[in-house]
């Protein structure tokens, strides 16, 4: 019996488009149907948007999550040629060969495909994309594209299940999350990961120590290279597309991390430490990292190399420990791409907004420009409870700064594990720190959408404000708080300025006037600007008029 076989298991997840859009599938070279949001606007414009939520928005979606999704590249893996015994995207993508998970990437983001195959051939970019997850859509994660973020879902010990969960996935999908990682650490661990995989969109996530651990009846010290290796085989059996991998957590570099403010803060990281310092040995992540590769390559699972000793405060930002395992992940990335492997590179934690482009610097430098995958950073440590603005802050700079892709924190981030709010919050928070970063790097598609909703605003369709937003129920539900009447929908104004002081209105007041004498807009200011000097001169140039009784 496989897990979908539980009926005892009734996930009940979000289906149907986003309130003001619809789904559409662009029909690329006659082989790809490429899915978009299409936002349609009240003036017969519309707007096509990067669309992440999977079939679950379909009009009239139909979904069986005991069957899962469509094996939607399953007829591209099997026809797939082996190069050099590879059948990985990096090794295509050396051979000159543009796969068509390259093609679709390429579509969604608006790109040449043979922009992305070199990317992806060079280690700029990667294709999350194992060949047992073909139900995922294709997307890339590289400095040159979207800023991607990710949300991270998964039970604990004491909390949640798997109707949670995949209701969580499916959720954060719709609201625009690239990826998402399972870091169950609870029960079932295997049966969560596989109502997952099977019903993702997106591509999956995990980081395999955890459930290793368990395996060991959560000692770190019983742990072992080789319980290690067969729960990475599993998983990459089960079709997990990424994989977080602390192998840079070096027996020496422990040591750095004693007069920290906040020691490790990594779950794998201090996983990992506490297993060198049990057996005095080189972690065997480290030592075997060229078997991990090839198991690795065998299904084309991408490395994200993990950052076990990323600094968990402001104190520790940018210290010895942090940027010692920093370089041995540089190490590792040149040979897992000698193994023609894909390899992300993780990254902080806390940092504060000076000493955040450092870290890019040095990742790029030491790593070949791996995609940097951060979390957040928190900008400040002094918020718990608000930790998604705090890391957004962190995360829109240092996405601006060339991280490809960004983690999300929720507001229960150092609190709680996160509940289906907290998982929209985070998402959205991360969206906009994504797109803000977009907009300042020159993604060539990011500003239409800023456009689009800008004139929707100024010209007063608040339906299409409402509709082209990150999140279309909060913006509506917010403006109809005050102003629920339908009418309301054309008015000049909002509650916030009410009729005579809004700001965008007096613009158009202006552009009117001009309009009507003939005049362009800056003569008609001109022009407004001398009849009020007049006004001021006939009144004697003086600046307070005597009192009148009136
Ligand atoms: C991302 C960047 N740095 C860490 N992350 C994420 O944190 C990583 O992808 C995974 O979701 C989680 C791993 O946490 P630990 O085990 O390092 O605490
Ligand atoms: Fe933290």
């Amino acid at each position: 019996m496989t897990a979908l076989d539980d009926v005892t298991i009734r996930p009940s997840v979000t289906t149907g488009p986003i309130s003001g859009s619809h789904k559409v599938y662009r029909d690329i070279d006659g082989d790809l149907r490429v899915p978009f949001r299409r936002v349609e606007l009240t003036n017969g414009e519309h707007l096509d948007l990067y669309d992440t939520s999977g079939p679950y928005t379909d009009t009239n979606a139909t979904i069986d999550v005991h069957s899962g999704l469509p094996g939607l590249r399953a007829d591209w893996i099997a026809a797939r040629e082996p190069i050099n015994g590879a059948v990985t995207q990096l090794a295509c993508a050396k051979a000159g060969i543009i796969t068509p998970e390259m093609r679709f990437c390429a579509a969604r983001e608006g790109l040449d495909p043979e922009f992305v195959r070199a990317e992806v051939a060079i280690g700029r970019a990667v294709i999350p994309a194992n060949r047992r997850h073909p139900e995922t859509e294709p997307m890339i994660i590289g400095k040159n594209f979207l800023v991607k973020i990710n949300a991270n879902i998964g039970n604990s010990a004491v909390s949640s299940s798997i109707e949670d969960e995949v209701d969580k996935m499916v959720w954060a999908t719709r609201w625009g999350a690239d990826t998402i990682m399972d870091l169950s650490t609870g029960k079932r661990i295997h049966e969560t990961r596989e109502w997952i995989l099977r019903n993702s969109p997106v591509p999956v996530g995990t980081v395999p120590i955890y459930q290793a651990l368990e395996k060991v009846g959560g000692d770190p010290v019983k742990l072992s290279w080789e319980v290690y290796r067969d729960t990475v085989i599993e998983q990459c059996e089960q079709g997990v597309d990424y994989m977080t991998v602390h192998a840079g957590v070096l027996l020496r570099y422990v040591p750095l991390t004693a007069r920290r403010v906040t020691g490790i803060v990594s779950r794998g990281g201090s996983i990992m430490a506490a297993w060198c310092l049990a057996h005095h040995q080189e972690s065997f992540l480290y030592t075997h990292f060229e078997e991990l590769c090839e198991i690795l390559r065998g299904y084309d699972v991408t490395f994200s190399l993990g950052d076990g000793l990323r600094p968990g405060s402001i104190a520790d930002a940018n210290d010895e420990a942090q940027f010692a395992e920093l370089r041995t992940l540089g190490e590792l990335t040149h040979l897992a791409r000698a193994h023609d492997v894909q390899v992300m590179i993780e990254g902080p934690g806390h940092v504060p907004m000076h000493k955040i482009a450092e870290n890019v610097r040095l990742e790029e430098e030491w790593c070949g420009e791996a995609p940097f995958y951060t979390l957040g950073p928190l900008a400040t440590d002094i918020a718990p409870g608000y930790d998604h603005i705090t890391s957004a802050i962190g995360a829109a700079q240092i996405g601006w700064a060339g991280t490809a892709m960004l983690c999300y924190v929720t507001p229960k981030e150092h609190l709680g594990l996160p509940n289906r709010d907290d998982v929209k919050t985070g998402v959205i928070t991360y969206k906009i720190a994504a797109h803000a970063a977009d907009l300042a790097k020159g993604h060539p598609r990011a500003q239409e959408w800023d456009d689009a909703l800008s004139k929707a605003r100024f010209e007063f369709r608040w339906t299409d404000q409402f509709n082209l937003s990150l999140d279309p129920d909060t913006a509506r539900s917010f403006h109809d708080e005050t102003l629920p009447a339908e009418p309301a929908k054309t008015a000049h104004f909002c509650s916030m300025c009410g009729p005579k002081f809004c700001s965008m209105k007096i613009t158009q007041d202006v552009r009117r006037y001009a309009e009507e004498h003939n005049l362009s807009t800056v003569d008609a200011i001109e022009a407004g600007m001398r009849l009020k000097a007049q006004e001021f001169a006939d009144h004697g140039n003086q600046v307070y008029l005597p009192v009148v009784d009136r």
